[in-house]
């Protein structure tokens, strides 16, 4: 059975992995809206992801006999001045992600929740991953947003991420 103070930060780290889905589903239609439909297909990819991330929560709550309580999500931004802006929003959401994530991992040492700790690594992982790739994206689109055609170049090879569930790999 899984503690109730654990429980209750998991719920809330679903919330904000679900919030997170919005935010890039929200850039996802400004790049569509923006004439760059491979920028919006990997934040669509991104969306996806987070979807995943709060779903590997929710089903773990259950594992150990917890409960799922969903909360309202929040609004999200809808408009950005520039490519770059939305890069520079993703790397900072990620920071903040990361800083929730060692919240929790705080948490489940303090009240010595092993499998928590076990569980939880993963998304350790997949943080610093995550603020790799949008830290990478950022300094790219910085350097080339205003050569279109280099710009064109970069939103073909953004066409081509497709969504790959790994949360489910690491449960096999
Ligand atoms: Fe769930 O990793 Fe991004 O926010």
């Amino acid at each position: 059975m899984i503690n109730e103070r654990m429980q209750k930060e998991i719920n809330d780290q679903i919330n904000a992995e679900f919030w997170s889905a919005y935010l890039y589903l929200s850039m996802s239609a400004w790049f569509t809206q923006n004439n760059l439909p491979g920028f919006a297909n990997w934040m669509y990819v991104q969306y996806q992801e987070e979807i995943s991330h709060g779903m590997k929560m929710f089903r773990y709550i259950h594992e150990r006999g917890g409960e799922v309580k969903l909360k309202p999500i929040a609004k999200v931004d809808t408009n950005w001045k520039s490519c770059a802006a939305v890069f520079n929003d993703t790397l900072n959401h990620e920071r903040k992600v990361t800083s929730l994530i060692n919240g929790l991992m705080d948490t489940a040492h303090e009240i010595k929740d092993y499998a928590t700790i076990n569980f939880l690594n993963w998304y350790i992982d997949e943080q610093v991953e995550e603020e790799a790739n949008a830290e990478e994206l950022l300094n790219t689109v910085k350097m080339i947003e205003k050569d279109h055609a280099a710009m064109y170049t970069l939103d073909k090879e953004l066409a081509t991420r497709v969504f790959v569930d790994a949360t489910l790999k690491a449960e096999e």
